[in-house]
């Protein structure tokens, strides 16, 4: 059917939100609420978004779970008892689940409903939504809750279908799991999924081959089971956590350091760099140890060879821990740290080798297996863990159509152009949650979905109160925004990595840093400051 024929039956809605992970739920809580006929269609047949696809043995979150959960509703907070510093997947998932029935969302979440399309329609200033097989929905407002890394990286590696094996991608995992029990396995990719995955299949698997193209940083989380004492010591001050949690660079306390380090002895930096990286420390606390670790290269440098010195620690086999050691010109942090539980202690075992193919590129799949340019090898599985074509890649799969048919695959051709990571010029009434320009996958993204969600929802209480019928950013505050963004970015050393934050995993996708850098409280004030001057940089019309 066209997109200009009328549909069998539309549903008419305040509004549609796309996605049923932590952000499509929360927005669709506050949204009922406040009194809106709103609507989540989910691709999905479960909700949880990531952690309903991202199923693969080992999956937990690197932002420790008091903190990567919501904080709306104290009761919840109370209520839900996390066994572990960093939850499992499998755990995650049963809390968003839990949320979905606490708050009854349900009935206004439609599974198995991908959304394929939404045009704006200027006469009713509405959005007209295919979704699913063949359904129609009308909302007055679109909110993209699609995430930041749902859309999987598949490499174009040459006769896959030629490979008699199995093979899985880290992010479109089987629910009822892969046996490895006595198989020989290839993992290809070395980021956060491959990482959490390594030391897993390895206790299983009679045999692991680790494909790594780039050696990346990775930092142990010090993951512990809570005992009942700790869990309820640190519920009595969650207030006072999250408090410090809105005021941390990635709005999670992770005790930065707020010296440079050169305001330090050389004693006093390698006691800072221990504390961080053992057990009081841990995780993404490693990315705090000087105040000008991610914009002074020398101390970045100093960062960097603290954490190489690690890996030739741990890693007995000389070549495996050079092979595992980034090259110099990555900073630390410049792509994603990955947080382990013991990862580079599992290079160790018998039964885990590991392929440079930097030195011996991948050439295609076999029946049996993989060709390298070196070499053949047998494996019984392939597993993938490629990454995703991360923050854009959801909103263009969709064919978006703002004001006069612009298409938002065509406007976002040479990077995302966007407001404050909220909203796009051209697409009136419409908002992302999480989107380019925003703290996003800088920041633990729950505390940045609850944010996004509580400004929405302020914005949508005036456009209401005042009879506005469509709003939008401007060309001009869209532009200085990236421009700001842009110019942020580039007093770091972010932009040194080809890191999928760059769009640079992706080929052909245009390079420009994709989330806002310098932290959530500095953004949460400009966020805040646009809606105390009467919502700066959009446009409005109203009803006549
Ligand atoms: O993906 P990645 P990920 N041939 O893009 C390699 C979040 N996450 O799924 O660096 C061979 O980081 C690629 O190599 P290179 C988290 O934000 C969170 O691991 O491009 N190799 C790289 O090694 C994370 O950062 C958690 O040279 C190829 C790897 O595949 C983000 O998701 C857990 C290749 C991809 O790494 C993405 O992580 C997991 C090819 N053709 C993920 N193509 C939590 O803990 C790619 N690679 C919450």
């Amino acid at each position: 059917m066209k997109e200009t024929e009328s549909p069998m039956e539309v549903q008419k809605l305040d509004m549609v939100i796309v996605g049923a992970g932590f952000a499509g739920l929360y927005q669709l809580y506050q949204a009922r609420k406040k009194g809106l006929r709103a609507r989540v269609l989910e691709a999905g047949d479960g909700v949880g978004g990531t952690w309903f696809w991202n199923r693969y043995p080992g999956a937990r979150c690197d932002v420790e779970s008091l903190d990567y959960s919501y904080s709306f509703s104290p009761e919840l907070e109370q209520e839900w008892n996390w066994s572990e510093r960093y939850a499992p997947q499998e755990e995650i998932l049963r809390y968003i689940n839990h949320v979905a029935d606490r708050f009854n969302l349900r009935p206004d979440i439609e599974l198995n409903t991908r959304v394929h399309s939404a045009f704006f329609d200027a006469q009713s200033a509405s959005w007209n939504i295919r979704a699913g097989n063949d359904q129609s929905f009308n909302a007055t407002y679109l909110v993209m809750a699609t995430g930041a890394l749902s859309v999987p990286q598949q490499p174009d590696l040459r006769a896959l279908d030629r490979f008699k094996g199995q093979w899985y991608h880290s992010a479109q995992w089987p629910k009822e799991g892969v046996d490895f029990k006595g198989k020989r396995v290839a993992l290809i990719g070395t980021g956060s999924s491959g990482v959490q995955m390594v030391p897993v299949i390895a206790q299983e698997a009679s045999q692991l081959t680790v494909f790594q193209r780039t050696a990346n940083f990775s930092v142990p989380a010090h993951n512990v089971a809570f005992t009942e004492k700790a869990l309820k010591a640190a519920k009595s001050r969650y207030p006072e956590r999250r408090a410090m949690g809105r005021e941390a660079v990635t709005g999670q306390f992770l005790n930065a350091n707020t010296k440079t380090a050169a305001e330090m002895t050389p004693e006093e930096q390698s006691a800072e760099l221990e504390y961080r990286w053992k057990g009081a420390g841990g995780g993404f606390r490693m990315l705090r140890n000087f105040a000008d670790q991610m914009s002074n290269p020398e101390t970045n440098k100093m960062v960097a060879d603290f954490v190489k010195g690690k890996i030739r620690q741990i890693v007995q086999d000389p070549l495996k821990a050079e092979i595992l050691c980034p090259n110099d010109d990555l900073p630390f942090g410049g792509k994603r740290l990955s947080v382990d539980s013991h990862y580079y202690e599992t290079f160790n075992r018998d039964n885990v080798d590991l392929v440079d193919l930097k030195t011996q590129p991948l050439v295609e799949a076999t029946e049996n297996g993989l060709r390298t340019s070196a070499r053949d090898y047998e494996f019984d599985i392939i597993v993938f863990a490629t990454g995703f074509d991360a923050l854009t890649g959801a909103l263009t799969a969709i064919d978006i159509r703002g004001e006069g048919g612009l298409s938002l695959r065509d406007k976002w051709k040479d990077g995302p152009v966007a407001y404050i990571g909220l909203g796009i010029a051209g697409f009136p009434n419409m908002f992302t949650i999480t989107g380019p320009g925003s703290p996003s996958v800088l920041s633990n993204v729950v505390h940045s979905i609850e944010t996004h969600v509580d400004w929405i929802m302020r914005f949508l209480e005036q456009v209401r109160s005042k009879g506005i019928r469509q709003f939008q950013p401007t060309t001009q505050a869209e532009e200085s925004w990236v421009q700001f963004c842009a110019d942020e970015a580039n007093k770091t050393l972010y932009p040194r990595a080809n890191s999928w934050y760059m769009g640079a995993n992706i080929e052909g996708k245009p390079r420009v840093f994709l989330a806002f850098v310098s932290g959530v409280p500095v953004y949460r004030r400009f966020i805040e400051k646009v809606e105390a001057d009467g919502y700066t940089g959009f446009e409005f019309s109203f009803s006549s």
